[in-house]
């Protein structure tokens, strides 16, 4: 029985659960601390970010004690994790679309709801799979939750988003929303795939957890990178 508690050098899935816990908490400490050197409103974004990786590490701590001491996905931690830190992810977002455009407050709200949409849809999914394997609810979730995402990337390309003044913000803002808008193009674009990979053709629990804890650390230590660099490197 304690045998379970300890980390298995074979469970390569519950190494990545522990490396990912430790480099959460290096990060959070990073944008903490870089805070400090930023000026302005930057401030507040490095905070956000800190709060992003702060929030994701202690649900990292938990999701590892659930994988190494059952074998199981964590689904609700998981899902508890990401319905924080991606409306806080879509505020930051969102403040520097702000600075770079007039953009209307109803736009951050149909962002947020579109996230909330994709994650309720993904958990509901996700539970349903549980003990009863492949479902329909778990392809029906897959594809509303899909749908929602296209939906905040339609935003954020072609819809009130895209407007972007190039004479307005500064050019670390503009630089800014540009590798955000890929994060959460390209990063999130994991997440789908892991779901994709890890229910299809019978389930294959550790291949959905190896991917999404791959997918958080990009898209969360990424994230604040990215806003990280802007803010050091803004005189304004
Ligand atoms: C820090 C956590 C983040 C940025 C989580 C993002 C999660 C997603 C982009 C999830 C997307 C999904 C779909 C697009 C389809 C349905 C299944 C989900 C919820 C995995």
């Amino acid at each position: 029985m304690d045998k379970m508690l300890l980390l298995n050098p074979a469970d390569y899935v519950g190494v990545s659960f522990w490396i990912i816990s430790a480099a959460m908490v290096a990060a959070t400490f990073f944008f903490w601390v870089e805070r400090d050197r930023a000026v302005g409103k930057w401030k507040t974004s490095l905070t956000v970010a800190a709060m992003v990786t702060g929030i994701a590490a202690i649900h990292y701590f938990y999701m590892r004690e659930v994988w190494v001491g059952t074998g199981e996905s964590p689904i609700v931690f998981r899902y508890v994790d990401w319905l924080l830190t991606v409306p806080l992810q879509i505020i930051e977002f969102y403040l520097i679309l702000a600075a770079i455009a007039v953009v209307s407050s109803s736009l951050f709200w149909r962002l947020l709801i579109a996230s909330v949409v994709m994650l309720v849809a993904g958990y509901l999914g996700e539970v349903s799979a549980m003990g009863s394997g492949e479902s329909n609810t778990l392809w029906l979730c897959f594809v509303i939750g899909l749908a929602a995402w296209f939906y905040i990337i339609y935003e954020v390309f072609s819809g009130e988003a895209s407007k972007i003044n190039a004479s307005q913000g500064t050019a670390a803002s503009q630089t800014a929303f540009g590798a955000l808008r890929m994060i959460v193009t390209v990063g999130w674009a994991i997440y789908p795939l892991g779901y994709l990979w890890g229910y299809a053709g019978g389930g294959d629990a550790a291949a959905l957890n190896i991917i999404y804890n791959l997918a958080d650390f990009v898209n969360k230590i990424a994230f604040g990178v990215v806003i990280w660099a802007a803010a050091t490197s803004s005189s304004e």
